[in-house]
């Protein structure tokens, strides 16, 4: 059983794609162990995305990711990092499969409607930044 962190970012929540997006999740059979909706602080964004400071887009994601709420989620399942990167799709959204989220509903790079850790070690730091131990559910 793997954990992974995910993220709806606020074109997504802006589109009215909650439901659709944990619709995708659930019907590959992930489970949800944590969500919420929140707005990000700009210190919150700069940590999740710390990895990106200093390349050209780092300024305008930061931004971006502040712009409106999000829904972060803790979704459990065996192979969950990859799957879930599987179900959102190439990061380019110009060259997401069809029947992938970001394939099926987003135009720009800049707005791909999720965000998902690319590798367990990435899922075991994003995940504290956004919930402490007891809000993540046994199910
Ligand atoms: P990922 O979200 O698929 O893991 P990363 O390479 O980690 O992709 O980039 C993080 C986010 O930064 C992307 O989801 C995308 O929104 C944005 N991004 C990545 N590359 C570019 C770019 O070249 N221009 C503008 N935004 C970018
Ligand atoms: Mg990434």
């Amino acid at each position: 059983m793997e954990r992974t962190f995910t993220m709806i970012k606020p074109d997504g929540v802006r589109k009215s794609l909650i439901g659709e997006v944990v619709r995708r999740y659930e019907n590959a059979g992930l489970k949800i162990i944590g969500l919420k909706l929140m707005r990000l602080s700009r210190e919150k964004a700069e940590e999740l995305y710390s990895i990106h400071k200093g390349k050209p887009f780092y300024g305008e994601l930061v931004d971006f990711i502040i712009s409106g709420p999000v829904v972060p989620m803790v979704v459990e399942g065996d192979n969950a990092v990859n799957r879930v990167r599987e179900i959102m799709g190439a990061t380019n959204p110009k060259e997401a499969a069809p029947g992938t989220i970001r394939g099926d509903f987003a135009e720009e790079i800049s707005e791909n409607i999720v965000h998902g850790a690319d590798s367990t070690e990435s899922a075991n730091r994003e995940i504290p930044v956004f919930f402490s131990e007891v809000e993540l559910v046994e199910r």
